[in-house]
């Protein structure tokens, strides 16, 4: 059965749809427009362990299929997400809020893992190695690990998911899925699709429901593996509770603190470009967008100048319409907390630069008043002052611009200065300061001239320090999904 039709929106689990046992449901909301989507069964515990219980009964033939003919249910899905892509992007927009350009980019961002996953069926998965015996093989070889938990946020609402399960369900576990609270209507559709594709009962399930369903599913023996994006609260303790148990692995990422280093060698043009889009997109609600500008005292006058100006031009509204930036934020309790950093910085008396955070009401669309509207916010500090606000995670269009002077040196000093280290950008037009910061930059995803947005699937994605733990995200969470065994075999006559 792939499409349910019941009221309230069910969970996928075992190849059905169902209630659960919870007699709790929670509404989805267009958070530019506050209006309801849909109503969602709230899953529990029970609920938990019935698509843990499936996925482990489904591992053992799920596992024993070929790496090709597992793909083949991920191409069927594959093609599926690039027919609907104009169709899935609008329903990303309108439960996400981003505008629908972004919304559109996170569908092709899901089909890029899933190409990347499925294709990744017919490559080498282990190495042959030049043992140090004569006429003994030695090669590394990949095993499924089992049951995978995934937990995912509400930024990337497709094309997170499908960075965590693409990759492992090709390698041959199996799934227990559960969507941000924030986006259930995103992760029907996705569910839908595994559905359609027919994927074996139990491969995959999919759990609706909030943090306490996310830890029952943490908490729970048969889980091998979890998956996680989502806040640094919650990754750590993902992380320190995995860890207690022996056999048991994490893979977080968490957010970061992201800069910009602008250097005396930047072209203008490039800089200026790159923290708007940084800054600003998806409202600054993205893991990589940048809330740290660090502009040399050289370049900082005319900088700050077109970057405020440009901030002032950011058209924020409708996330349906073609010519919007910038859409809301996703909840009113997100909004409340980057209105409270907003209100923290004007305490710290930082020099304000652009307070739209309170947009003009003409600003906000016609029936979208009740929409969780924070516009532009721009300052700037002294980066040798300990400021909350220029080292906590805002999540919101709130930026900081820090000047500094010195070498590139100094810039990387300040860059590093927080405890997190997902991003981080550099303009210059100078190799040797581009070299500098690649090597130095304390950062799982480092730019050289380009703004701090954006991934590949082939690449690695994830961050060091307080950003990270692991990389349950694009191809790295192969590492995460699969034992390696090291397999040496005699093959000469002789005993050895
Ligand atoms: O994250 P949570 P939220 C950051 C950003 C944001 C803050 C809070 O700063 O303002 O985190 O966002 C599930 N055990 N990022 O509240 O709570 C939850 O149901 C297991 C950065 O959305 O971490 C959801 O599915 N699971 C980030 C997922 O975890 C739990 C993207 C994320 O929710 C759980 C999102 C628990 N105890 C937020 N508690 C990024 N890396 O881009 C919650 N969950």
């Amino acid at each position: 059965m792939s499409q349910q039709l019941s009221e309230p929106s069910q969970h996928y689990i075992g190849g059905e749809w169902t209630d659960g046992a919870g007699s709790e449901t929670f509404e989805s909301t267009n958070p530019a427009t506050g209006e309801t989507l849909g109503e969602f069964h709230r899953g529990t515990d029970a609920d938990v362990d019935q698509a843990l219980a499936a996925a482990d009964e489904a591992f053992e033939e799920w596992s024993a299929l070929s790496y090709t003919d597992r793909a083949e249910y991920l191409w069927d899905i594959y093609h599926e997400l690039k027919d609907r892509h104009d169709e899935l992007g609008e329903v990303i927009s309108t439960e996400c809020g981003k505008e629908i350009s972004e919304g559109k980019a996170d569908v092709t961002e899901a089909w890029h893992m899933v190409e990347w996953a499925a294709g990744n069926a017919r490559h080498p998965h282990g190495d042959v190695v030049p043992s140090e015996i004569s006429g003994k093989d030695a090669y590394m070889r990949r095993k499924p690990r089992g049951v995978v938990g995934c937990i995912t946020p509400w930024n990337f609402p497709v094309a997170v998911p499908f960075w965590h399960m693409a990759v492992t369900l090709v390698e041959g576990n199996t799934v227990v899925w559960k969507p941000a609270e924030q986006v259930p209507q995103c992760g029907q559709v996705i569910a839908e699709m595994f559905a359609e594709a027919d994927i074996p009962d139990g491969v995959f399930n999919m759990i609706q429901g909030y943090g306490d369903a996310g830890e029952a599913i943490v908490d729970d023996d048969r889980v091998d593996t979890v998956l996680f994006t989502g806040s640094a609260e919650v990754g750590q303790e993902i992380a320190s509770a995995v860890g207690s148990e022996p056999g048991k692995l994490a893979a977080c990422e968490m957010g970061g603190k992201n800069g910009i280093v602008v250097t005396s060698e930047a072209d203008l043009d490039t800089a200026v470009h790159s923290a708007v889009m940084s800054s600003f997109k998806t409202t600054g609600q993205r893991c990589v967008s940048s809330e740290r500008l660090l502009v040399h005292e050289e370049v900082y006058d005319e900088f700050k100048e077109r970057f405020v100006d440009a901030a002032e031009d950011v058209a924020v509204g409708d996330p349906l319409e073609e010519d919007t930036f910038m859409g809301p934020l996703i909840e009113p309790e997100h909004a409340e907390k980057v209105t409270s950093y907003n209100d923290l910085a004007r305490d710290e008396d930082v020099n304000v630069l652009v307070d739209r955070a309170d947009l003009d009401g003409d600003e906000i669309p016609d029936g979208h008043e009740d929409g969780h509207w924070v516009g532009p916010f721009v300052y700037e500090a002294d980066p040798e002052d300990d400021l909350r606000v220029t080292h906590e995670e805002v999540f919101g269009p709130h930026v900081a611009l820090l000047g500094y002077s010195g070498d590139i040196e100094d810039a990387v000093e300040l860059h590093n200065d927080t405890d997190y280290g997902l991003a981080g950008a550099i303009i210059s037009e100078d190799y040797r300061e581009i070299n500098y910061f690649r090597d130095n930059a304390e950062v799982g995803l480092a730019y050289g001239n380009l703004p701090c947005i954006g991934a590949e699937v082939q690449l690695p994605f994830g961050g060091v320090k307080k950003s990270g733990n692991g990389y349950p995200s694009a191809r790295e969470v192969i590492e995460a999904v699969t034992d390696r065994t090291a397999w040496t075999l005699n093959n000469s006559e002789g005993i050895q």
